[in-house]
């Protein structure tokens, strides 16, 4: 079965966080990176500094020569990581199918997601959106029913795009599309087909599968595949939670009813900021206690709506307590946790949000 894969890649990543975090920076020409003249080199340029020629992996040296009026700026990866975790979220908000890439790229697969009334790339919209919303940042999202073309398809209308590749252009795009900018060209390869007068998709469409295999060695094969649009679907993710969960072991045997609700309480707080950082919501709440003879005892239940929120659970999870601890008195370790897990922001998406 065809599927649709959303690439989504910030726009000038470091440098656009750096123009939002400094408002002077907007609309100049901005480099990210080692800011000796010696020895730096350009980790991005904002869209500004590119017109100058500036690009990542450039000496600073070069740069400032290309730029000499450039602002520019040293990283500050703690606050890229952030963002990065931010974004991260949103997809899985979306779909657990997710790929990241690097801090700024991922891809999804929203197969699963699509319907008559609400298109692939309307699913892209939001996610932009709500990146947008949550970081105040741009980025460009690609559709297509393959990885390599939803790349190719984020990078035709950057920044700030959206583009789909169907079935029926495919051809076209990839007889017009410089190699150097296939998905797995790296500078080498892309050096040595321009040397073999290849230059384009169609270039290497015309190559057979064996001339591109005794050029190219193992690469051969797929670059002959991606000339075509073959290209892989499936997404390398994370395993996927089931449950989350947190508990604590007492050194001793406790009867102190405050001080066992009290643990319940953090737990349930900790349960429910993870779940909020993996926007996450879940129905089912457990309590799991051990006695001093060390055998664990659990108790479970569902509750009536979707939760993320540390009160829901902590109430449930007290209630489920009182029932277990008639039966023990001597407690060596309380836990809490939340399973059935589900995304939280597609599912509690309306029609009307799709308008
Ligand atoms: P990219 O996504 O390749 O580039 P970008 O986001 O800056 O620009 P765009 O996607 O709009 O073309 O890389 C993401 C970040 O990774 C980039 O902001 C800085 C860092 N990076 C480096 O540090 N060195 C590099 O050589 C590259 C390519 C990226
Ligand atoms: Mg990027």
């Amino acid at each position: 079965m065809e599927r649709r894969i959303i690439h989504i890649d910030m726009d000038a990543f470091y440098a656009q966080v750096e123009q939002r975090d400094n408002p002077d920076l907007k609309g100049k020409p901005v480099i990210v990176g080692g800011k000796s003249r010696n020895r730096g080199v350009v980790a991005t340029a904002s869209y500004e500094a590119r017109k100058f020629g500036v690009h990542s992996a450039m000496p600073t040296a070069r740069a400032h020569q290309l730029c000499p009026d450039g602002y520019y700026v040293s990283p500050r990866f703690d606050v890229y990581k952030d963002v990065s975790s931010q974004i991260m979220s949103i997809f899985k908000g979306y779909t657990d199918i997710v790929q990241p890439v690097s801090l700024d790229e991922a891809y999804l697969d929203i197969t699963h997601l699509v319907r008559k009334d609400l298109g692939a790339s309307q699913i892209a919209a939001f996610i932009k959106r709500d990146i947008m919303t949550a970081t105040n940042l741009t980025c460009s999202a690609g559709v297509s029913y393959n990885k390599f073309l939803a790349k190719i398809a984020s990078g035709m209308n950057k920044p700030n795009g959206l583009t789909v590749i169907h079935y029926e252009n495919v051809e076209q795009i990839l007889a017009e599309l410089p190699i150097g900018e296939f998905p797995g060209v790296g500078k080498v390869t892309e050096e040595k087909m321009l040397r073999l007068k290849i230059m384009n998709g169609k270039d290497l469409r015309d190559k057979s599968e064996l001339e591109l295999i005794e050029l190219f060695g193992k690469k051969g094969s797929s670059l002959y595949q991606k000339a075509r649009g073959i290209g892989s679907d499936i997404i390398n993710m994370d395993r996927v939670r089931k449950s989350i969960g947190k508990e604590s072991t007492f050194s001793h045997d406790v009867q102190d009813e405050a001080f066992i609700l009290q643990t319940m309480r953090t737990h349930s707080e900790k349960v429910a900021l993870k779940l909020q950082d993996l926007n996450k919501v879940s129905d089912t709440i457990t309590v799991k206690i051990k006695t001093s003879d060390f055998e664990s005892h659990t108790k479970q239940t569902k509750i009536i709506d979707f939760t993320d929120q540390a009160d829901t659970i902590y109430n449930t999870a007290v209630l489920l307590y009182t029932d277990l601890k008639e039966e023990f008195n001597n407690i060596r370790l309380v836990g809490v946790s939340v399973g059935n897990l589900k995304n939280k922001v597609y599912e509690n998406l309306t029609i009307y949000d799709f308008l």
